[in-house]
């Protein structure tokens, strides 16, 4: 039972069973005797077709798959809660933000988009971040991404954009990865991503944990008061831990040395007791403001600049308890943005609404029944009664005649709510309108906020979107599709444009050719949809970028340090480092040629955590080496060498001391080691403070990209 401050608790122990102290029993409560051997005629003989114990435990093997998610396949999740810490009740009736101190349970639940649910977690991908709000006003969930915009205007291209990301259909390759023909060639011809295509290049798309990642709603929505007045509102996510990514020769090398990067380092965190925390922040648009900017509120392609509209804070999500069953919690929960509370509501935002259809229907063919809202990690903690009845599995055993509304016989119960009494009611939109099928001119822009966030990032964010490009396009084997696409990045910044086609041995080319079929019915393909360019009214935003983001904070929390040790390694300094790196909430591991105990310098012995062989510097956010004697060891070793230089050309901290400076001097890199290079902690005295004080704080800077050639200059 998870017992929240105001007293409302959801049943964790709900179906639980650990099976400890138990009989083993078939499904229908048998004691089982033998679970060894099947029932054969004869020792040598066939088996039997009677044996219901066999037949029953291989008929449910047999069935344990449900088919994955189609997009978001690959995610982990956590519970926790939702606390308000300052309540809007002028702007929302939802209970759930009315109060301060106020504590919901949630589960969140991170994700991939494109890859199969066993890809690796480092593809470089929009992140989903679903968060489940078990309200006392019933379920809410805000199914959101780690990136505020999405590549398409309208429901009806979903389909399309997810075929030409999937692996391509006639050979399933390439897993988990947009750097194909299909998914540029669509992009290609659909101007309006380009906005989307700035922050998938960015390193948002290779984040370095799920725990430092921020998450938006994309959408508007709407608040509703007591009064039934709206305003417009967007959702906003900000980790404590600051927003921070891995590089993307990193990310690769990671994807094999450990797919399950994300998955384990968010239950790590929480087993460690560092939970994870966001605050969530909305951004406030009365309703009088609809169509006071120059984008369209509606259009999913679009951002509200923190300049025009601040971000204000209503609350704290803290993940504090991993699931007991990742099959029962994290595959089975059901997300739906159409899963809303009294006090929220939607827009018409095209992609929204093609959504508010998908989710539910994705359940059925999912989870394969109507009855998925019992399963006990989507069940509300609200009380449920309707007159939904039956189908598949259905664990409800409704009493008595009546199953239909309005009656008598029943008492006329289970009877509907006045708004008063929290009964939902839509808001009250006036739409005075023909049926048309036709995007909206006010969606034009596809290129304006695409500017707008290039222009925001800093030069090492700038060149590691032009690597980004340069990999993806390079590896796409049609030439008519790379030379479109830098006609694309031409309109968004024609230097971009030239760095990318520079690394494709290609130009850009002139003239932009209008894209044929790009999102528009023929009528319309060169009339009034043309793709424009509207210039932001916000020249640069740091809150569009990671490394300017002002929410970063320096704090090392929950990183991990490789300490890399062989026989003789200084006792003093590994444990001077481990101290120091505890008091952060960060953790040193011993990193050594085997494992088992290490002996030090003081004739004492260290467990080894990893060996070379079961670890890399890919996994690590910092590389030390400490003084000690024999450490030629270490120079001489190529795993050592791959570990420095891999540290060094990812642009983490490495630090050294006392005799430990010579392994540093003897690695590939020493040539190229520049005296500006915070990040190269060296010092010739050994298990001083001053050193791990310098070491810790330049952690704290997370990297040091200035390490790399620029590649947009
Ligand atoms: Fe989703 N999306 N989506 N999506 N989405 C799904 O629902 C869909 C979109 C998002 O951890 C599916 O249960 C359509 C935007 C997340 O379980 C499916 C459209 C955003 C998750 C679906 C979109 C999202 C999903 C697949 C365009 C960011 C994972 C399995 C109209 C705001 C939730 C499922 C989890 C999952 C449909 C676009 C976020 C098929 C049709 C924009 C985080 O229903």
């Amino acid at each position: 039972m998870e017992n929240l401050q105001d007293g409302k608790q959801r049943d964790l122990s709900l179906n639980r069973s650990d099976g400890t102290n138990k009989y083993l029993t078939t499904d229908q409560g048998v004691k089982i005797n033998d679970d060894n051997n099947s029932l054969k005629a004869g020792e040598r003989g066939p088996s039997l077709l009677e044996d219901f114990i066999l037949r029953e435990k291989i008929t449910h093997f047999d069935h344990e798959r449900i088919p994955e998610r189609i997009v978001h396949a690959r995610g982990s999740g956590a519970h926790g809660f939702f606390e308000v810490t300052n309540p809007i009740p002028e702007l929302t009736k939802a209970g759930f933000l009315k109060e301060a101190g106020l504590k919901t349970p949630v589960f969140a639940r991170f994700s991939t988009v494109a890859g199969s649910r066993g890809s690796t977690d480092l593809a470089r991908d929009v992140r989903g971040f679903a968060v489940k709000f078990y309200t006392q006003e019933g379920i809410y969930d805000l199914v959101a991404n780690n990136i505020p915009v999405f590549f398409i205007q309208d429901a009806s291209k979903f389909p399309d954009l997810v075929h030409a990301v999937k692996p391509e259909p006639h050979n399933e390759i390439p897993q988990a990865a947009s750097a194909h023909d299909t998914f540029w060639d669509f992009i290609s011809l659909m101007p309006e991503s380009m906005h989307m295509i700035m922050w998938i290049m960015s390193d948002r798309a290779i984040p370095r944990s799920y725990r430092m990642m921020e998450g938006f709603g994309v959408h508007t929505f709407r608040l509703i008061n007591e009064a039934g007045e709206s305003t417009f509102v967007k959702f906003h996510w900000k980790p404590k831990l600051g927003t921070h990514a891995v590089a993307w020769d990193e990310a690769q090398k990671i994807s094999g040395k450990n797919p399950d990067f994300h998955r384990q380092d968010l239950w790590e965190a929480i087993e460690m007791g560092n939970f994870p925390e966001w605050e969530l922040g909305v951004q406030i648009i009365p309703e009088e403001d609809e169509n006071k900017y120059e984008f369209d509120l509606l259009d999913p392609t679009k951002i509200v600049p923190e300049e025009l509209v601040p971000v204000t804070i209503v609350g704290r999500m803290v993940l504090n308890k991993n699931p007991d069953n990742f099959f029962a919690e994290t595959e089975q929960i059901a997300f739906h943005p159409g899963h809303i509370v009294p006090g929220i509501d939607f827009t018409n935002d095209p992609l929204l609404q093609g959504r508010l259809f998908s989710y539910t229907d994705t359940q059925l063919s999912r989870l394969g029944s109507p009855n998925f809202h019992e399963i006990p990690i989507n069940r509300s903690i609200a009380p449920v009664h309707n007159n939904q009845r039956d189908g598949h599995m259905r664990q409800e055993i409704n009493i008595g005649r009546v199953s239909y509304h309005p009656n008598s016989l029943g008492g006329g119960c289970p009877y509907q709510a006045k708004i008063a009494e929290g009964g939902f009611a839509s808001f009250n939109e006036r739409i005075d309108a023909h049926k048309i099928r036709e995007r909206s001119e006010s969606f034009n822009d596809h290129f304006g906020q695409a500017r707008l966030f290039f222009n925001s990032q800093t030069p090492t964010e700038k060149s590691h979107i032009v690597k980004a490009l340069r990999f993806e396009l390079g590896k796409v084997e049609t030439t008519a599709i790379r030379v479109r696409m830098l006609g694309l990045l031409s309109q968004v910044d024609m230097k971009l444009a030239e760095q990318v086609a520079a690394g494709l041995g290609a130009t850009v080319p002139p003239v932009l050719e209008t894209p044929i079929n790009h999102g528009v019915s023929p009528e319309n393909e060169m009339g009034k949809h043309e793709p424009q360019t509207v210039e932001s009214s916000v020249e640069s935003s740091d809150a569009l970028s990671m490394l300017k983001n002002p929410t970063n904070s320096p704090t090392i929390a929950s990183r991990k340090v490789a300490i890399i040790c062989s026989d003789g390694v200084s006792e003093a300094c590994v444990m001077n480092m481990k101290e120091a790196l505890l008091k952060q909430d960060a953790k040193g591991f011993i990193v050594a040629p085997t494992l088992g105990n290490i002996l030090t310098d003081q004739d004492g012995a260290i467990a080894a955590n990893f060996s070379f062989l079961t670890a890399s510097s890919v996994l690590f956010d910092a590389v030390y080496v400490p003084d000690g004697i024999g450490l030629n060891a270490l120079i001489e070793n190529d795993d050592v060498n791959e570990y420095l230089h891999d540290a060094y050309k990812h642009c983490k901290v490495i630090g050294a001391d006392g005799r430990a400076t010579a392994v540093i001097g003897a690695a590939s890199f020493a040539a190229k080691i520049s005296a500006d290079d915070q990040g190269l902690i060296l010092t010739n005295e050994a298990a001083t403070k001053a050193f791990t004080d310098e070491f810790i704080a330049a952690m704290g800077q997370h990297r040091f990209w200035e390490r790399e050639p620029n590649l947009y200059n």
